[in-house]
């Protein structure tokens, strides 16, 4: 065993010096990207939030549900309706309604959770959205294509986590 050197540390060399170098810039340059990503970037997080009782938050998806309701799949109602404010309620362990939504017009996609935390993530495009219970997220939507996209919670939720799939319907 030999105890540490008492001077331990040695003048940076060149190559040391050239990474931290490099390193450093990134660092700056990430860190400049979050604002700019935030203005700039065609995909953020919803600005727009509500508090909310989820209890109400619920009471408003069903009586939204039952207004616009054109159908049923497995007990979970399908809703069709007009552009404007849409509702989807996150709980364990179901999205709810599923929606029918048109191509080319415009949504006001009000998110939130009855329980836990959930994640509510739209695939195969890739969007995700945080689903919090106590606040009502509003997604500004234009749907670009028509089709079945698929609803899946990404956040763990307990038990049920894996079964928390359903649909979001766009037609032409
Ligand atoms: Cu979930």
């Amino acid at each position: 065993m030999f105890p540490p050197e008492r001077v331990w540390w040695k003048p940076l060399d060149r190559m040391e010096k050239n990474w931290v170098t490099i390193a450093f810039i990134w660092c700056l340059f990430m860190t400049a990207m979050m604002p700019i990503w935030f203005f700039m970037g065609r995909q953020n997080v919803p600005v727009t939030s509500y508090r909310v009782e989820p209890q109400a938050f619920q009471q408003k998806v069903m009586d939204f549900a039952e207004q616009y309701k054109i159908g049923d799949e497995n007990g979970v109602p399908v809703v069709a309706p007009p552009p404007g404010d849409v509702y989807l309620l996150a709980r364990q362990w179901q999205w709810y309604p599923i929606l029918q939504l048109k191509k080319g017009e415009t949504y006001r996609l009000h998110v939130s959770s009855l329980d836990v935390l959930h994640g509510l993530s739209i695939q195969p495009t890739n969007l995700n959205f945080q689903v919090i219970p106590g606040y009502d997220y509003v997604i500004e939507l234009t749907p670009t294509d028509s089709g079945e996209f698929s609803l899946v919670c990404n956040e763990y939720c307990e038990i049920g986590h894996h079964i928390m799939v359903s649909k979001l319907m766009v037609t032409e």
